[in-house]
Order: C-alpha cells, then sequence, then structure tokens
C-alpha cells in the first residue's frame, strides 16, 4: 500500500475508525436467552439512570412516586422536563436522539409515541443483529452476577451461548458484602463459614472456578471504593489474595478493577444514586509489583486518577488501562484521557468501553466515541508525519485494530 500524504490522511483514520468491528470490553447487556434483563427500546433509553439523575435537577416529587409510576409515565416525564422544556445537549440526553437519529427516526416533530409505534412493531432477536450492524460492534462483555438470583436462573437452566456477549464473572457481593453473602454460598453447597479459615478459602476458590467455567468468563470484575486499600485487615483484601488472585491465575484471566464508585450517597436514585471519589494509585501499583503473574485491567471512576494511572501503566506489563467509565463518558472528557493516554502509552491501551445497560445505548455510544478517538488519533498521526515519518494506510489500520479489539484479546491471553 502506498505512503498517505498529509491531506488523505484525515479520511483514512476516518474511514479505518468507522470500519474497525469493535469488541466492547464492559456492558451490562446480556445474550438474547437471558430475555428480559435484556434492555431495548425508547422507555428504556429514556429512563437509563443517567437520565433518571438529570431530571431530578428539575423535579420535586418524593423519589418513591417517581419509581411508582410506570415505565412509560417515567419516560414520558423524562422526555418533557429534559427534551421539550429544556434542550437536550448533554450527553446522555444527546445520545438517545442519536439512537433515534441512526435508526431513520425523524424527531424533528418531537414526538415520542410515534417512536413507541417504530419500537412495539420490533422483535428482540433481529433488533439485537440491527444494532450490532449499525454501531459495528463485533461482540460485548457482559457483567455477569452469579448472585443475581434472575441471572444464576438462567445460567444454570436455560443458557444458550451466543458468540457476540462474552461473560466476565462480576464478584462485587463477594468482595465488598462477604458478610452478608456467605450463607448464599452455603444454601448453594460451599462448605464455606464467614470466618475465612482454609475450608473456606478453598470453598470460595472452588466457587469462583465453578463460576468462571461455567460462564467461560473471559475476565472477573469488582467495582471497588475509593477507599479501597491493598495490603488490609480487611474479608475483601484476603479473599482478594487467597481466592481471586489464585483462581484468575490458574485460568489465566485478568482481574478487571473499576476503582473509584461512592455507592448510594443519595439512596433515593437507587442506581442513579452513586456517586464519585478520588482513589489511591498506591493500591493498583502494590497490586500489580506483588502479583505479577496476574493480569489486572483497570479503569478510574476519577478523573484526578487519570494521569497518575497511566504513569503506573507504564511501569507494569500485567496492567491494562481501558475505557473512559461512567461519568468521565463524555466527549471533554474522553478528549482529554485519550490524548494523555496516547502520549503517555502509545498503542498499547484499550481508549473506550460503553458500559451500555439498553441495547440500543451500542449505537450512540460507539458513534459518539469513534469520532472523538479518530480526531485525537489524526492529530497524533499528523504530529508524527511532521517528524518525517511516513506511514501506510495499514499502519493505520494496525493500530486502529488493537485500540478496538485486539489489545483486549492480547491482554486476556497473555501468558505471563
Ligand atoms: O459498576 C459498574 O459496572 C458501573 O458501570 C455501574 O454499573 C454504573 O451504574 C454504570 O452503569 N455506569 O455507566
Ligand atoms: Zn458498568
Amino acid at each position: 500500500m502506498a505512503i498517505i500524504g498529509v491531506k488523505k490522511l484525515k479520511t483514512v483514520v476516518d474511514t479505518a475508525v468507522a470500519e474497525v468491528e469493535i469488541t466492547d470490553v464492559h456492558t451490562h447487556l446480556y445474550a438474547p436467552c437471558f430475555g428480559d434483563l435484556l434492555l431495548w427500546g425508547v422507555d428504556e433509553l429514556l429512563t437509563y439512570h443517567y437520565l433518571v439523575a438529570e431530571v431530578f435537577k428539575w423535579i420535586d416529587m418524593p423519589y418513591h412516586d417517581f419509581w411508582n409510576m410506570s415505565k412509560e409515565e417515567q419516560a414520558d416525564l423524562i422526555w418533557k422536563t429534559l427534551f421539550l422544556d429544556n434542550s437536550p445537549y448533554s450527553e446522555a440526553c444527546r445520545g438517545v436522539l442519536t439512537v433515534l437519529n441512526r435508526l431513520g427516526l425523524n424527531m424533528a416533530n418531537r414526538d415520542l409515541n410515534a417512536c413507541r409505534k417504530f419500537f412495539s412493531q420490533k422483535n428482540m432477536e433481529d433488533y439485537v443483529d440491527q444494532v450490532f450492524e449499525l454501531s459495528r460492534v463485533k461482540e460485548v462483555v457482559m457483567t455477569n452476577d452469579p448472585f443475581d438470583d434472575d441471572e444464576r436462573r438462567v445460567w444454570l437452566e436455560s443458557y444458550k451461548a451466543d458468540p457476540r456477549f462474552k461473560a466476565a464473572l462480576r464478584i462485587d457481593p463477594l468482595l465488598n458484602t462477604w458478610d452478608r453473602v456467605w450463607m448464599k454460598l452455603k444454601e448453594w453447597g460451599y462448605h464455606v463459614e464467614e470466618e475465612l479459615n482454609p475450608t473456606t478459602l478453598k470453598e470460595i476458590r472452588r466457587f469462583l472456578s465453578d463460576w468462571a467455567n461455567r460462564m467461560q468468563a473471559v475476565y472477573m470484575a469488582v467495582s471497588l471504593p475509593p477507599t479501597f486499600a491493598f495490603p488490609e485487615d480487611s474479608s475483601r483484601a484476603i479473599i482478594i489474595e487467597e481466592c481471586v488472585l489464585p483462581v484468575c491465575r490458574e485460568l489465566k484471566i485478568p482481574l478487571a478493577m473499576m476503582i473509584g464508585v461512592k455507592k448510594l450517597v443519595n439512596p433515593g436514585l437507587v442506581l442513579a444514586g452513586d456517586s464519585v471519589g478520588k482513589s489511591s494509585i498506591e493500591t493498583v501499583e502494590y497490586l500489580c509489583a506483588n502479583f505479577p503473574y496476574n493480569k489486572f485491567m483497570v479503569t478510574m471512576l476519577s478523573r484526578e486518577n487519570q494521569h497518575e494511572l497511566c504513569v503506573v501503566a507504564r511501569k507494569f506489563r500485567n496492567l491494562m488501562v481501558f475505557g473512559c467509565w461512567w461519568f468521565l463518558n463524555n466527549p471533554s472528557l474522553i478528549d482529554e484521557m485519550t490524548r494523555m493516554r496516547f502520549e503517555l502509552l502509545g498503542v498499547s491501551v484499550i481508549p473506550q468501553h460503553s458500559d451500555a445497560r439498553v441495547l440500543d445505548q451500542l449505537i450512540y455510544k460507539w458513534a459518539h466515541s469513534r469520532r472523538i478517538i479518530a480526531d485525537v488519533l489524526f492529530d497524533k498521526y499528523k504530529d508524527l508525519m511532521e517528524t518525517g515519518w511516513k506511514l501506510e494506510e495499514t499502519d493505520i489500520r494496525r493500530d486502529v485494530e488493537k485500540l478496538f479489539s485486539r489489545n483486549f484479546w492480547d491482554f486476556v491471553n497473555k501468558k505471563l
């Protein structure tokens, strides 16, 4: 292939990023066999917890009155408040409109019921195909929680693999509320006590292996508070060291740590009630340094942690930085973080994940992020060309394939 001239650079970069098939390394989506656990359609889009937080900036009704409304009534209220009474330029509002626009719906008349009619004619399986097609996502990684009764039942009774939906074993209850969940493990046939004695630790390892194997989990994941510390005299630290890390090593899968969430600072908002706090980068350093045969995928929720996370990632080959998580998944912060990461880590990063909770969100979360990441890449390649470096299209397509898919799979399969 020919050397690219600077005039053609933008087209080559934009095309490569537009065409790359994405591995979305963290979502809350479910394969079709999970039925109603997979959320989709305009009322689910409008009642996404990001928009619940935003609508309560304007309404004074008691929280429980909102939660007692039907999904459609909640969506009507959100549509009126955030889209009709105010311009919907927040990222979560704009996202809904990007989805509807890409589906070919004309929103000039702002008619929500016309939207509902469009979705009422869809069936879930065909719509899953259409959304993957439109978003050019190849595969997503789910968030799979064996402590969720509805989900566990599907795994045990009716699971049907779909290659587009990979599994991740999510272990927040085990690590963050051991005192409340150890009885469940006992109920499920694991010989555990609340006291973390050798038998209990061995049985927790068996539980983790059983579920990671049942799910064919590509990684284990946990979200952690800003106060997360390791080492620490806590059940969380003991279970991480004695159970999670050994099983991850045995299965050769990463542990994904999502650090910095302050749960339920406003419980009335339920899922929308979580906040953010700056976390300790020393904890990440300690784990990477002291467990060199474990692989850690890390994303941090606080903007203030981003630079130090990039520096630590430069020090440890068993650390992969991923995504612009949650409150960071906004154009201005995606741009800032992606520039920082490309300048400090080059191609060795997973720049984004969608965190989609509603299937249709794949369309907007990736359309918005592709645009921003392509613009940053263009700037970096242009700077590169100014040094006299010659670029071919194959170089750019190789880098883009790594950023949006290969880096993840190479890290999952990496032998330490
Ligand atoms: O813990 C997580 O995986 C977070 O992503 C939460 O699910 C959060 O509610 C969320 O959806 N963020 O985008
Ligand atoms: Zn998530």
